[in-house]
């Protein structure tokens, strides 16, 4: 059946390799579904309907291949690129699961880890820039601690500031048109990570050689987790500037890592999200950092992907029909009135200005009595998703 949910390229919605191919095993159970190649992961997205695919270098090298090995692989996936017509927008490196990385990759107190781990994003950055990627994320999953008697965080910062800044002009040097994307999580797979939040990531890309170079990927369930409203730290990446990716999924407050599909937990902050997105005209991916539940066989990931997308554009006409609701915007619009007074005070700084308004006669305990019918906007704003307006 063809509907207007119905995915398109013009949508960008983007699966990482290890999301469709998340296997189920968690902490405390098992692998419940078959390892799938990369090649299989792209035919699944393309049945599905994916616009385009991310991976780690490992998850489509595995980390000790030979160079026979990568040859043939390499060849394969972009065959298969080609054959679905599905693109690789991002790509990004794996500094989290060998044992190596144990205490972190730029941040670790061996300088022998953080040089490998240099040069194990360069290679990785080469291979991303050769199947495509325009954006390279950095999600910094072991640069945390779980005592901090083992670093000074100061120290942690300066080192996390040495690698990027040394692959910013790496970057230049090979002449990629990589932009970089800072993914912030709070913790897990460490006691704490550093720079937990967006915001706190957006404070650190300031301070870089390359500013101009550097944004942030922020992720649903990394600012639930650490008790957020994420629209409101999306809104501030957009206001900067730096809204270069996005990690779509979903996360019940206060509970473990979830990765849920997108609006499986929190369907009205996932409609104010899909709304600021739209609103603000975000151009770049959708990307769904997200897995299937460990009940799900291949039907189930597919019923999976497919829900994310379909969740998404629901959502997006909820938030064209929240915009054009007449009863809506007549309360908003009535909110926002200006009282033609205060018209003069207007626009820049004056010292005319500054003394009118020192001298105006605020009416406060009038105003302050005034109701302002933000339950009958919540109200019909739930009446919108619900479907009955
Ligand atoms: C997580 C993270 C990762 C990153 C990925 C991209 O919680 O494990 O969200 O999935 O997004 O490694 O760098
Ligand atoms: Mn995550
Ligand atoms: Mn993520």
């Amino acid at each position: 059946m063809t509907t207007s949910y119905d995915p398109k390229p013009e949508h960008k919605f983007t699966f990482g390799l290890w999301t469709v191919g998340n296997k189920g095993s968690d902490p405390f159970g098992a692998e419940v579904r078959d390892p799938k190649s990369p090649v299989d992961l792209l035919y699944l997205l393309a049945e599905v309907g994916a616009y385009g695919v991310n991976f780690h270098d490992n998850d489509l090298i595995p980390i000790d291949s030979t160079p026979e090995e990568i040859g043939t692989i390499k060849e394969n996936f972009k065959k298969a690129l080609k054959d679905t017509g599905l693109v690789v927008p991002m790509a990004t490196t794996n500094l989290f699961y060998d044992p190596i990385f144990r205490d972190g990759a730029f941040t670790s107190n061996d300088a022998y880890v953080r040089n490998y781990a240099l040069q194990k994003t360069m290679k990785s950055m080469d291979l991303g820039v050769e199947m495509g990627a325009e954006v390279f994320v950095f999600w910094g999953g072991r640069e945390g601690t779980e005592t901090d008697a083992s670093k000074d965080p100061v120290e942690s910062i300066k080192r996390m500031r040495d690698a990027i800044n040394f692959l910013c002009e790496y970057a230049l040097d090979q002449q990629y048109a990589l932009k970089f994307a800072l993914e912030a999580k709070p913790n897990e797979p460490r006691g704490d990570l550093y720079n937990a939040t967006t915001g706190h990531m957006l404070g650190f890309i300031s301070t870089l050689d390359h500013p101009e170079m550097v944004g942030v990927n922020p992720e649903v369930a990394h600012e639930h987790m650490a008790g957020l409203n994420f629209s409101h730290g999306v809104a501030q990446a957009i206001d900067a500037g730096k809204l270069f990716h996005i990690d779509l999924n979903d996360q019940v407050f206060g509970r473990y890592d979830q990765d849920l599909r997108f609006g499986a937990a929190n369907l009205k902050s996932a409609f104010f999200l899909v709304k600021l997105l739209e609103d603000h005209h975000y151009s770049g991916s959708r990307h769904f950092d997200a897995h299937a539940y460990r009940t799900e066989d291949q039907e189930g990931v597919k019923d999976f992907a497919r829900g994310c997308m379909r969740t998404y554009l629901i959502l997006k006409e909820k938030a064209d029909r929240f915009n054009h609701d007449a009863e809506i915007q007549g309360l908003l619009g009535e909110l926002n009135k200006m009282d033609n007074d205060l018209l003069q005070f207007k626009g820049p700084y004056s010292q005319t200005k500054a003394q009118a308004l020192k001298a105006y006669p605020f009416d406060r305990k009038s105003r302050s009595m005034k109701g302002l019918r933000y339950e009958l906007l919540d109200q019909l704003t739930n009446e919108v998703l619900l479907g009955v307006r």
